[in-house]
């Protein structure tokens, strides 16, 4: 007989007794006793211990190996639930569910239990989590550094229609995903001033001399791929005090101000910044930034020098270190000065290895997100780093003068420094300028990026630019949010669609085949009966499953025309009241997701939307054709269930503003169709489902220039569209809210006199392409045609494929194979 050892065996009887095991010793529970929790808990560690096993032979093969690794620096992390996709990734899901069901527990109420690390805001936070799957899936040895929050993203909660935020207090329960590594610690300093002085080879050097240090604790949480050992680190930055007590300030009896350090200290890793695409310029900020890729950079030094005993001098042959968007940016600036300063190597080599480390990913053309800070702010807490800064700037301007002679405009522009009033330092030239590669999310993305924001830049070094399309896990967001899509695909095609998600293809073939249209609807169908009964028990709404599920789910934001998706429908509604017979499709309009705390339109839109659906859901003259419904609190675990029960995916930003946007594709991916504009990514997935199963309607990017260059009055809409203007005077005669005529006028008046996302202009070609929508869905044969060919033609966004690129056009890393254990 084989005995499998109760931490890495996989049968079933050695499952169940490894959860009671961990039950007893880790929880210290018996089984009567034991909660929900202290049972998702031993589930947990039970599966933990199944990762750690492939994650130090990993690590010791890299020791080993010294292959060339890629460190993401990031802000954020959005990962979402372990649990479910270490299972699928270890490809024990379904034998861990039947030994959870023998021990009689609810597996499915276990995988609710998980608290999800909402440590990020949106698309750039996922696209990182995204691309850790993946990396690790693909064997690229790699790191991913970012903050370890001790609060994510709030948690939502909706109080007469508004939004209401609640403080995410993840690690309440504990983290049983996550190792802290204490003994791995680096300093970071803050604040001070410079000094120079002469070495002991009399060359003249710089020391800084700081007035605040604060301690950076590893955590370190296992990121295993599908289908192999490969179990890469993501490894999150805790801020300590250096010394939990001033000694000085205690025994003169300060008691308060000696815990004061420390207080404040902690402060600096206490919570994300839960706003997108707009910068605030808190101190706070810079200080999360500079903190995390300190020890990022610290920690890869000591890794290439100590661990490994290389020569600094060839650092950039072994790490090259992604930039997800600017927030690590400072990294430029850091790497120089621990080469320069601490490491006391001559400026030339230090900036080449410097700028041959880094790459840099734009995220964003939005003038307002573009991170800036006030020079004053960022010499006070980083006055080396300023130094640094002016001296790369220097060094840069007088090439570009030598290149473009007499041409002042270009320098302004191109300076690392705006002086065109007060003076910030430009993040996007930094990392622009210390970067070796600088790539867009999406084709038009980095296009619009080559044209307008980095002009002068890719005039200047065009080999740097290049694109890299987003893409999504499909393991997440198919496998495991998915799993009757995913059997009855794999029942057809196999299984290695999963790895190879180009292989999808092969459904194309049964698109004739009415008995799998059949089960591809009945599929859709049950999931919407899931969600149905989800909406019922939160929101109280009872919905119609055969009616268009129409979802519009992302972040809050003018751009994405959360609202010009209301405006629809309060048209339907006039149509309705107009003529109760009238035959309609019946929809069902579901909206998700946050809005900036700050962000007032935002959380005005909010409430619009519930306003709206308060009136709508209970008119006897609407008789359930439509329902509106707002279901709060949108993360990714929520979002896993509600992407596989659409039938119409909304992506309607204006053109030109989202970069990629990869709710699209998972979308998509789910058998939904989507209504678009032609941006980002769209743009992309139309081309591959082809334009027949997509809707399109709205002005392209350049018509949008355009229209905005010659003067856009959208006033002129307002008065010749008599249906548009009906659904605004709805709005601003205070119907949708109990006649107070106030409440919407910020809106209305944004829209009528401003409109700087164009929904007025964009308005009627949405309604006819909504028109043909509902058209559509009711020929359901049909319908479900379109939905096969979106799933079947969708590889092409799977991230493998963006990491794919990644590493053979920016990074240059050869995959290593790890053994597994055996
Ligand atoms: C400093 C404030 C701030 C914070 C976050 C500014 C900008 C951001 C992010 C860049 C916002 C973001 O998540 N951008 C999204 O990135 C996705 C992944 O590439 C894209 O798919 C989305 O289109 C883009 O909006």
């Amino acid at each position: 007989i084989r005995i499998e050892d109760d931490r890495t065996g996989l049968e079933i009887e050695t499952l169940k007794r490894a959860i009671l095991d961990n039950l007893f010793y880790i929880q210290g529970k018996f089984p009567e006793i034991a909660t929900l929790n202290d049972y998702y808990m031993a589930l947990a560690y039970t599966v933990r211990d199944r990762l750690i096993h492939r994650w130090l032979i990993s690590s010791q093969t890299y020791t080993k190996v010294q292959p060339r690794e890629v460190c993401y620096l990031s802000a954020e992390f959005l990962m979402g639930p372990h649990l479910g996709n270490n299972l699928i990734n270890l490809g024990i899901y379904d034998r861990m569910r039947q030994a959870v069901q023998e021990l009689g527990l609810n597996f499915e109420a276990l995988l609710e239990q998980e608290e999800e690390p909402g440590l990020g805001n949106g698309g750039l936070g996922r696209l990182a989590a995204c691309y850790l799957d993946s990396m690790a899936t693909l064997d690229i040895p790699s790191v991913g550094y970012g903050i370890r929050y001790e609060f994510g993203i709030f948690d939502q909660d909706i109080h007469d229609g508004w939004q209401v935020e609640i403080t995410d207090k993840w690690l309440k329960n504990g983290n049983p995903w996550e190792i802290a590594r204490p003994e791995w610690a680096f300093e970071v300093k803050f604040g001070g001033r410079t000094e120079r002085y002469t070495d002991e080879k009399g060359r003249s050097r710089v020391k800084w001399i700081p007035d605040r240090m604060v301690q950076g604790v590893p955590y370190d949480t296992p990121i295993l791929g599908y289908e192999t050992s490969s179990t890469n680190t993501l490894r999150l930055w805790s801020a300590q005090a250096v010394e939990s007590f001033d000694f000085r300030a205690f025994n003169a009896g300060d008691y308060y101000g000696a815990v004061g350090n420390k207080v404040f200290s902690e402060n600096l890793s206490k919570v994300l910044y839960p706003n997108d695409e707009q910068i605030q310029g808190k101190q706070l900020r810079l200080e999360q930034q500079y903190f995390f890729v300190s020890c990022s950079l610290q920690d890869m030094i000591r890794t290439h020098c100590d661990r490994r005993g290389l020569p600094i001098s060839i650092f950039h042959e072994k790490f090259t270190v992604q930039l997800n968007d600017t927030h690590p940016a400072i990294a430029v600036a850091e790497l120089m000065r621990l080469l320069l300063d601490e490491h006391g190597i001559e400026w030339d080599q230090a900036w080449h290895i410097t700028q041959s480390t880094m790459a840099y990913t734009n995220h964003t053309l939005l003038p307002e997100a573009l991170e800036r800070w006030a020079v004053g702010l960022f010499g006070s807490l980083l006055p080396r780093h300023l130094e640094i800064i002016y001296e790369i700037n220097g060094r840069f301007l007088n090439e570009v003068r030598l290149r473009y002679p007499k041409d002042d405009e270009r320098i302004r522009r191109m300076s690392i420094i705006d002086e065109s009033g007060d003076r910030y330092v430009r993040m996007a030239n930094l990392a622009t300028l210390g970067s070796y590669s600088i790539n867009g999310v999406a084709e038009l993305h980095t296009q619009l990026l080559k044209q307008d924001v980095l002009h002068d830049f890719a005039e200047m070094y065009p080999e740097r630019f290049n694109n890299k399309t987003n893409g999504v896990t499909p393991r997440r967001f198919m496998v495991l949010s998915n799993p009757r899509l995913t059997k009855l695909i794999t029942s057809k095609i196999g299984d290695h669609w999963i790895r190879n998600l180009q292989e999808l293809r092969q459904l194309e073939s049964f698109v004739e085949d009415l008995e799998f249209r059949s089960e591809w609807r009945q599929i859709k169908l049950a999931i919407k009966r899931d969600l149905a009964n989800y909406i019922q028990e939160q929101n109280g709404i009872e919905v119609n499953v055969d009616s268009i599920f129409d979802i519009q789910a992302k972040r809050f934001h003018e751009y994405k025309r959360q609202h010009l998706n209301v405006l629809h429908i309060i048209t339907l509604y006039n149509r309705l009241k107009a003529n109760p017979n009238l035959d309609i499709t019946p929809r069902t309009f579901i909206f998700g997701g946050k809005a900036a705390p700050g962000y007032q339109m935002a959380k005005l839109i909010i409430k619009l939307i519930n306003s709206v659906a308060d009136v709508v859901n209970s008119d006897p003259d609407v008789r359930d054709r439509i329902k509106v419904v707002f279901l709060k609190d949108y993360n990714v675990k929520f979002a896993q269930r509600v992407y596989p029960a659409a039938d119409l995916s909304e992506q309607i930003s204006t053109a030109g503003k989202e970069a990629s946007g990869t709710g699209n594709m998972k979308f998509s991916m789910n058998g939904a169709l989507t209504i678009g504009t032609l941006d980002g990514a769209n743009i992309e997935i139309r081309e591959e489902v082809g334009a027949e199963n997509f809707f399109l309607f709205g002005l392209t990017a350049s018509k949008v220039s355009q229209i905005k260059a010659k003067g856009y009055d959208p006033m002129q809409y307002y008065i010749a569209n008599s249906e548009l203007k009906a659904a605004i005077d709805r709005i601003n005669s205070g119907f949708f809210s109990k006649g107070d005529t106030a409440l919407f006028k910020p809106l209305v008046g944004s829209l009528m006199y401003q409109d700087p996302y164009l929904l007025f202009a964009d308005y009627q070609s949405y309604i006819d392409v909504q028109t043909q929508v509902g058209e559509a869905y009711r020929d359901q044969d049909h319908w479900t045609r379109m939905s096969i060919l979106n799933t079947a033609r969708m590889g092409k966004f799977s991230s493998d494929r963006s990491i794919r690129e990644y590493v053979k056009e920016v990074w240059k890393i050869d995959p290593l194979k790890i053994c597994p254990p055996n």
